[in-house]
C-alpha cells in the first residue's frame, strides 16, 4: 500500500538510527493492509502515525556509588507508549545494551501484546543500561533505589505499572517496590512480579514460559499434533526459558538444548526435573554461566560463543527465549532442512525480518511473541486486579486463568485470519490486525488526544 510505505518512510526519518524500533513498526505496518483497506478512518485519523509515536518518553540520570566508593553514572528510561486501553504496562530491562531504540520497539510490541490479553492494559517499557552481572547484592539494591528516586514521579497503580524483563526479576522488583513505598509513603500495586508475601501473584514467575507452552499446544492442536515426545530447543536460560522448559517436560516433550550469553548446551539425553533444578540453581542462585551444567552431566556438551547455532540442532519445536534478533534466515533454513514443525517466540522479536519472511514462506508453524509470550503480562494484569481488590487468588485459579487467556489469544488470531481471509496459520498477521484494530478503535473513540 503506497500510503503505508510513505508513512513508514516518515517514521524512519523521524527516528534516525533506531533500528530495532523501525524493525518492529515495519513488521506490524507491513501486515495490516487487509484492515486498512476496509475503512478509510484508520488512515484519515492517522492511527499508524499516532501508534508509532510514544505518548511520553522519560530519560534520566541514575547516579549511585559502588562497593569501591566510586560514583557510577547510568541512564534510566521509561517509554509510555500507549494508554488507549489502560494504564501504561510493561517490563523493565537492565542490560548494558539497553537504549531508546530497544525500549521503543519493546513498548510498541507491548501495545499489541497487551491488547491480545483481553485485559485493560496500555503499554510501556523501561529500564537502564545497568549491568547487574558481577554486582553485589548491595550494589543492585542501591541501583534500584537510585532508579526509582527519579522514576517514581511518573509511575502509579493507575498510571504506569512496570514489571520484569531481561536482568530484572523478583529481587530487583523487591528493591524497586521498597524504594517506591519509602519515597511515596504508599503501599500500592505499582509494580508486578512482586514476592508472594507482599502483593505478588501466584504463577507470575512461571507465566511467560508456561503461557508460551500453552500457546504452542493450541497451535499444534490446530494441526492435530501434540507436544508429547517432541524434541525441543529453548534458547536462553533465564526466567522465560526455565519455565518454558519446566512446562515442556510436564507435557512429555524432550528438551535437548538451551543457551545463555556464554554459549549453548546440547544434552542429547534431554533434561529432566533434577537437571532443570540444577540449571535454576546455577543461574538464579549462583548467577553463573551454563558451562557448569556440562561439567555435571556427561550427556551434555557446552558450545562456547554465540548461542546462535543452537538452531542447527535437529528438532521438532523451537522456542527462542533469550533476546531480539537471535534467529536469522540461515537458522530458519537449517530448521526447514531439519523439518521443524513449530517455532513459538518466548522472547520479544527474536527473529530478524529476513527470518520472519523465510519462516512465513515455509511450512513451519510460527507463533509470534506478541501472542505467544503474552502470558507474563496477562498474569501481571491479574496481579494488578488482586492488588486493587486487596486479595490473593490461589495457584489453581491462576493456572486456569492462564490457560483460558492463552486459548483466547489463540482464538483472537484465528478469528482475524478467518475474517480477513489470510493464509491459514498466519498468526503474525492475525495478531497484528487484532491488536491494531482494538487499540485503534479505542483511540478513535477517545478523540484526538
Ligand atoms: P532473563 O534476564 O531472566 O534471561 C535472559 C536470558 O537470555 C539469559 O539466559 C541471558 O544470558 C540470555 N541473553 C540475554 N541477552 C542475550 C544476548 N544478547 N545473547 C545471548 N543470550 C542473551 O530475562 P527473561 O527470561 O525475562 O527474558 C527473555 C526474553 O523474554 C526477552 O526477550 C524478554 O523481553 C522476553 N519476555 C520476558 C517476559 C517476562 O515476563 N520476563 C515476558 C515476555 C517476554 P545470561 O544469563 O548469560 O545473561
Ligand atoms: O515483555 C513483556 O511482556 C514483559 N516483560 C512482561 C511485562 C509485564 O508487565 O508483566
Amino acid at each position: 500500500m503506497k500510503k503505508l510505505k510513505s508513512i513508514l518512510e516518515t517514521i524512519h526519518k523521524k527516528n534516525p538510527g533506531e533500528n530495532e524500533f523501525i524493525q518492529a513498526v515495519s513488521e506490524v505496518f507491513e501486515t495490516i493492509s487487509p484492515l486498512l483497506n476496509d475503512d478509510d478512518a484508520w488512515l484519515d485519523q492517522r492511527i499508524p502515525e499516532r501508534m508509532a509515536e510514544p505518548e511520553r518518553v522519560i530519560s534520566f540520570k541514575v547516579t549511585w556509588v559502588n562497593d569501591q566508593n566510586q560514583v557510577q553514572v547510568n541512564r534510566g528510561f521509561r517509554v509510555q507508549m500507549n494508554s488507549a486501553l489502560g494504564p501504561y504496562k510493561g517490563g523493565l530491562r537492565f542490560h548494558p545494551s539497553t537504549n531508546l531504540s530497544i525500549l521503543k520497539f519493546l513498548a510498541f510490541e507491548q501495545t499489541f501484546k497487551n491488547s491480545l490479553t483481553g485485559l485493560p492494559l496500555g503499554a510501556g517499557k523501561g529500564g537502564a543500561d545497568f549491568d547487574p552481572k558481577g554486582k553485589s547484592e548491595n550494589e543492585v539494591m542501591r541501583f534500584c533505589q537510585a532508579w526509582m528516586q527519579e522514576a517514581y514521579k511518573y509511575l502509579g497503580h493507575f498510571i504506569d505499572i512496570p514489571a520484569g524483563d531481561i536482568g530484572v526479576g523478583e529481587r530487583e522488583i523487591g528493591y524497586l517496590f521498597g524504594a517506591y513505598k519509602k519515597i511515596t509513603n504508599r503501599f500500592e500495586g505499582v509494580l508486578t512480579g512482586k514476592g508472594l508475601d507482599y502483593g505478588g501473584s501466584f504463577l507470575r514467575p512461571e507465566a511467560t514460559g508456561y503461557g508460551l507452552v500453552h500457546f504452542a499446544q493450541n497451535m499444534l492442536e490446530s494441526i492435530n499434533e501434540a507436544l508429547e515426545d517432541k524434541v525441543c530447543l529453548v534458547s536462553g536460560a533465564g526466567n522465560v526459558s526455565q519455565f518454558a522448559i519446566e512446562k515442556l517436560l510436564e507435557e512429555g516433550a524432550k528438551v535437548v538444548a538451551f543457551s545463555d550469553s556464554s554459549g549453548f548446551i546440547h544434552d542429547k539425553e534431554g533434561l529432566d526435573e533434577e537437571k532443570l533444578a540444577f540449571l535454576k540453581n546455577l543461574k538464579n542462585i549462583k548467577r553463573e554461566g551454563i558451562e557448569g551444567y556440562a561439567k555435571k552431566y556427561k550427556s551434555a556438551k557446552f558450545h562456547k560463543g554465540s548461542n546462535k547455532s543452537i538452531w542447527e540442532i535437529d528438532a521438532d519445536c523451537a522456542f527462542p527465549c533469550a533476546t531480539q534478533n537471535e534467529v536469522d534466515e540461515k537458522h530458519i533454513e537449517a530448521m526447514i532442512k531439519n523439518k521443524l514443525i513449530l517455532l513459538a517466540e518466548g522472547a520479544n522479536m527474536p527473529l530478524t525480518q529476513k527470518a520472519i519472511d523465510a519462516i512465513q514462506a515455509s511450512k513451519i508453524l510460527y507463533g509470534p511473541g506478541k501472542a505467544a509470550n503474552a502470558g507474563g503480562v496477562a498474569i501481571s494484569g491479574l496481579e494488578m486486579t488482586q492488588n486493587r481488590m486487596g486479595r490473593q487468588w490461589s495457584k489453581l485459579e491462576m493456572e486456569q486463568e492462564l490457560r483460558i487467556m492463552m486459548r483466547n489469544i489463540h482464538t483472537h488470531c484465528i478469528d482475524s485470519i478467518r475474517q480477513y481471509d489470510l493464509k491459514e496459520g498466519d498468526y503474525l498477521t492475525g495478531a497484528n490486525i487484532y491488536g491494531f484494530k482494538k487499540v485503534g478503535k479505542a483511540m478513535i473513540a477517545q478523540g484526538v488526544v
